[in-house]
């Protein structure tokens, strides 16, 4: 039975014995491109402060689209588009910006919005972008509908402060629409997803992963990262876990896989996180210690992910993994009965 307190967790496996930590050695399952950093703000039409956490999408003319976080140089965030036939370098950065806050009409936007996450519908033929719209309550989740890029059906904010890392599911499950976002309540920064039938209203709330607690370096604070990646095997996820530390937090990468039908059951996490900050671009900047993928792309061989990801909240860079790849670590990698270990 499923409950909105406790995330369902139905391992397909009988539970192993208890892993040490000699079994987790450094394996590569993305690796940083060279060209890194592939888009900072001495590339930028207009002066800014830093370019990061950009949505990825690959339009039907073969360009990759980075909608990026872009923060001014008052501190406030916008999004723009920029393009590239080969989503490595030659970016065409929109001037003026694409996608400005509208606080006039939308309040919760009056300090800027933040990390878009975009997911093809095909159904309504539209991007779907989620993005963090941040006020005096907080940051909240908000959401657009575009065909082009060039012109949006602002839906307002569609899931309360404290409320972000949101992205839409590509199709509906059970005939619903499904959203996955951190909303953070008195239960902890956890990641949960809810279902609407319009995309305007929104329930049926169930959390899907939770926050480790303790050492782990996913312990307290976890959020999505990309859109999922839908698999035969289920929905692939990449998700943040948050490390507190004497001089500040480390943001590093996770991944799991949920149900098809049912993304609200866990089926496997990893124990271990996939990627975290190492390269100097990374490690320093506005906020060092932090790499945080809001897209990615999948190349044609259907396996191939290019994962693009702000650097220190500062650049954009890109790192490629194996769908394939993923999924095999999974099943070598990955703990069940996870209440009993966080
Ligand atoms: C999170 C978000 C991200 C940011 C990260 C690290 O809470 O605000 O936009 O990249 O912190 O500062």
């Amino acid at each position: 039975m499923s409950s909105i307190l406790a995330p369902v967790l139905e391992p397909e496996r009988a539970p192993r014995e208890p892993r040490t930590s000699e079994t987790y050695s450094e394996v590569p399952l993305f690796t940083r491109h060279p060209a890194n950093p592939i888009l900072s703000r001495k590339e930028w039409p207009y002066p800014i402060n830093s370019v990061f956490n950009a949505a990825a999408v690959r339009l039907d003319d073969g360009d990759t689209l980075l909608l990026c976080r872009v923060e001014d140089r008052r501190g406030l965030s916008h999004l723009c588009a920029a393009r590239s036939g080969n989503g490595v370098d030659g970016w065409r950065i929109d001037s003026p910006p694409t996608l400005m806050p509208n606080p006039r009409e939308y309040p919760e936007e009056i300090w800027g919005i933040e990390d878009p996450r975009v997911t093809y519908v095909p159904e309504l033929q539209q991007y779907a972008i989620a993005y963090t719209s941040f006020s005096r309550g907080g940051p909240g989740v908000s959401l657009a509908m575009t065909k082009d890029f060039k012109t949006f059906e602002r839906y307002g904010v569609i899931m309360q402060p404290e409320d972000k890392d949101a992205a839409l599911l590509p199709r509906r499950i059970g005939g619903l629409w499904a959203m996955i976002h951190r909303p953070v309540t008195t239960l902890g920064a956890h990641m949960w997803i809810s279902y609407s039938p319009d995309l305007r209203h929104w329930g049926g709330h169930r959390i899907m992963l939770e926050a480790r607690r303790g050492g782990w370096w996913d312990a307290n604070k976890i959020g999505l990262c990309s859109p999922p990646i839908e698999t035969a095997k289920g929905w692939l996820v990449l998700y943040h876990g948050v490390r507190q530390t004497a001089s500040g937090s480390i943001y590093r990468l996770g991944v799991a896989l949920f149900d098809l039908e049912k993304p609200e059951i866990c089926r496997q996490r990893g124990d271990s996180w996939i990627f975290g900050p190492e390269a100097p671009y990374e490690c320093s900047g506005d906020v060092g210690g932090v790499v945080f993928p809001c897209g990615q792309t999948i190349d044609a061989d259907g396996d191939t992910i290019r994962l693009y990801y702000g650097a220190a909240d500062s650049c954009m860079a890109l790192a490629t993994g194996s769908i394939r790849t993923l999924l095999s670590w999974l099943d070598e990698n990955s703990s069940t009965g996870l209440q009993s270990v966080s």
